[in-house]
């Protein structure tokens, strides 16, 4: 029986061979068998594709890789999964395939995208942007820092509706719409100036997670000497956003808890036996504020100085219960458990972790909390039965300034694990093994879960260890923070380049390398550029769970995802003028504008709804008017309305900015503004 493509691929060097020339060279070859093994290379390929990997120096393993990820000219579906990447401080999110690592899309969230029209005079996208704005300083946040994309869940696993991301420098978050994979709503939670711990969604995304990470001035028009009264004067906090039925985020039935000023880090949210709960790090529980000029300890020295930092352990859903029984207190619009009744009921517990931790990820079956600290070589798992067995019997070491217990270091210990220099995120695969980032070491380490995965001395060790190029921060397998990852792969994402791509000039690509997963050892596929920003966290999902839109039925508004009350038929096209408002109702479709003259006064108030009567897949059309800084998309059946003052006078040629048919060029208008 021939091997599948797959079962070949499995076999290594040899079967990837196998595969090029029983399904490509074999055919074309002339002679015999004698004649095709004698003109096969180390390779064990033959004939022509000798040659090209010859020329291109390919060795026998790159031609396995190449095999392990190419994918074929016209194969719409050659990539099995989607990374959703956070792309930094570029403030969007990259999509893109796996295992080929193409680029498919750049989402404009929190940073304008002309493109897409995002963020450029357009009604469905320019609100998103200006409604997620609160910037004392000049008015509208044009930028934002992504780090953590989180997808919608339905018993913990990944449901393919919704994909929510953090804006770490603004404390804001954004939710998109995997129907059409565009930004719909960017929300400044109240509290958080910035945000870091999550975003992480509950196992069937009752809530939406984000919390600080710089702490709070609680009271922002004290800033006098607040640095000096830090424990008193600062506050974190961890959201708890409830979301409705179309994803959005629904702010009356939504909580904070405040907690110490610890600068919150990275966390995760409970899953099967310890769903209800969340897990967030923190470092600086010292609450260095700094002050290197005056003569204190940078706060780096200051926030490194103790043993131990805090892993805050969160009942969310008793800390529901409070806020239904009223026990909050309202802080900016926000109903918040206070700390002290957060301390008191039993929602809030510390657990002891090696100093200045970064990530905390929950293993699959939600029995394993692992923790890894940077500066410390050991990845800490925390077993969740241990955890609750240490709080029901009320086994305290104490309790933080705050009234805070302190959970004992042993008692929710399970183990460690020596995984090596600068441990940051774990990831998890099907078969009990987490994968490790070691930023300092530049590699990713893979050891073993305890039970019910490995028992004894299998349990807790090291396995296997591959480097990465380098410094690697997060790390993603497929699938590897839900309650059934799918293995294959791992994506290490690392932080410096620095010789592995052509120089183009100072500032440097980050390098997202692909690593293979399916072998005994660990196995670099290979590497691919991120010119646009730096990403941090991404998550991968299985291509198939999400249902994306080919066109809108016509006339779509993306922001509501309903008919737009002011769509219009071809033939319906009309303008109507109100004293100095003038309202257009246009068609857009290959290949003109109805109306294209449009003649308005300096002065008036010009509203367009543009609508997209077209159908077909791909018939985007895009409206720009020069000068006016007003840039559309018109992606096929969806309607967008500008609304804009026409302070200049003059003539202004719009035009279609999609080469959208042969008579593209000749898709364009007129507004003349007169005088
Ligand atoms: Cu480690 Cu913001 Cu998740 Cu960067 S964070 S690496
Ligand atoms: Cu429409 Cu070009």
């Amino acid at each position: 029986m021939p091997l599948t493509r797959r079962e070949l691929i499995q076999n290594g060097a040899v079967g990837a061979a196998a595969l090029a020339v029983g399904g490509v060279i074999g055919k074309n070859l002339p002679g015999g068998k004698e004649e095709e093994a004698a003109s096969q290379g180390a390779t064990g390929l033959a004939g022509q594709a000798q040659k090209v990997a010859d020329a291109r120096k390919l060795s026998p393993d790159d031609v396995t890789r190449a095999v392990k990820t190419f994918v074929a000219p016209g194969n719409q579906h050659g990539d099995e999964f989607f990374l959703f990447s956070s792309g930094g401080h570029s403030g969007q999110v990259f999509v893109i395939g796996v295992p080929s690592l193409r680029l498919l899309k750049i989402i404009g969230v929190f940073t304008p995208e002309p493109w897409q029209g995002h963020g450029y005079g357009s009604d469905s996208s320019s609100p998103v942007i200006k409604a997620g704005t609160s910037n004392p300083a000049s008015g509208m946040l044009t930028w934002g820092d992504t780090h953590h994309p989180a997808f919608s869940e339905t018993k913990g696993e990944y449901d393919g509706r919704y994909c929510y991301i953090n804006d770490r420098a603004n404390g804001r978050i954004a939710m998109i719409d995997l129907r059409d994979f565009k930004t719909k709503q960017i929300l400044d939670v109240p509290n958080l100036q910035s945000s870091h711990g999550g975003v992480f969604v509950t196992q069937d995304t009752e809530y939406v997670h984000i919390s600080t990470k710089t702490p709070t001035l609680v009271d922002m028009s004290k800033a006098d000497g607040a640095l000096d009264r830090f424990p008193d004067a600062f506050r974190g906090y961890s959201t708890f956003l409830a979301v409705d039925k179309k994803g959005r985020f629904d702010m009356a039935r939504s909580f904070q808890v405040e907690l110490p000023p610890y600068t919150q880090d990275l966390s995760d949210s409970g899953k099967l036996v310890s769903h209800g709960w969340v897990f967030l790090n923190s470092y600086n529980s010292e609450m260095a504020a700094g002050g290197n000029m005056e003569g204190k300890p940078a706060i780096e020295t200051g926030a490194s100085k103790g043993d131990y930092d805090f892993m805050h352990v969160i009942n969310w859903k008793k800390a529901v219960e409070l806020v239904a029984a009223g026990k909050t207190m309202t802080i900016n619009g926000m109903r918040v458990v206070t700390l002290e009744t957060a301390a008191a009921e039993g929602v809030l517990y510390l657990a002891p972790e090696p100093r200045s931790p970064h990530g905390v990820d929950v293993s699959p079956n939600g029995a394993y909390l692992v923790v890894a600290g940077k500066l410390d070589p050991h990845v800490t798992v925390y077993g969740w039965d241990k955890v609750q067995k240490a709080i029901a019997a009320k086994d305290f070491s104490g309790k933080d300034r705050y009234g805070v217990p302190i959970l004992k270091f042993d008692s929710v210990v399970s183990g460690q694990v020596e995984v090596g220099g600068g441990p940051l995120h774990t990831q998890f695969d099907e078969n009990g093994y987490g994968y490790t980032s070691l930023f300092v070491e530049s590699a990713v380490a893979k050891w073993s879960l305890g039970e019910p995965y490995f028992k004894g001395d299998k349990a807790l060790k090291l396995v296997d260890k591959v480097s990465v190029q380098y410094n690697i921060g997060h790390l993603v397998a497929m699938e590897g923070d839900t309650v059934k990852p799918q293995g294959k792969y791992l994506v290490a994402l690392n932080k410096w380049s620095i010789d592995r791509f052509p120089t183009v000039g100072t500032l440097k690509p980050q390098n997202f390398q692909l690593v293979d997963l399916t072998g005994e050892k660990m196995n670099i596929l290979s590497d691919t550029p991120i010119g646009m920003g730096e990403p941090h966290y991404v998550q991968a999902i299985r291509a198939d769970r999400i249902k994306a839109w080919e066109v809108y039925p016509v006339g779509t508004n993306p922001l509501t995802m309903e008919k737009d009350p002011n769509a219009i038929e071809l033939g319906k096209e009309r303008v109507e003028r109100k004293g100095t408002t003038v309202e257009v109702w246009a068609s857009v479709k290959r290949s003109n504008f109805k109306p294209d003259n449009l003649v308005v006064k300096k002065g008036d108030r010009v509203i367009m709804h543009l609508t997209n009567t077209e159908t077909t897949p791909d018939a985007t059309h895009g409206f720009a008017i020069p000068r006016y800084n007003i840039n559309c998309s018109l992606d096929p059946g969806e309607v967008t309305t500008v609304d804009f003052i026409a302070s200049e006078a003059g003539a202004f040629a719009f035009y279609c900015t999609e080469f959208c048919s042969a008579l593209h060029l000749e898709m364009q208008g007129w507004l003349m503004v007169t005088s």
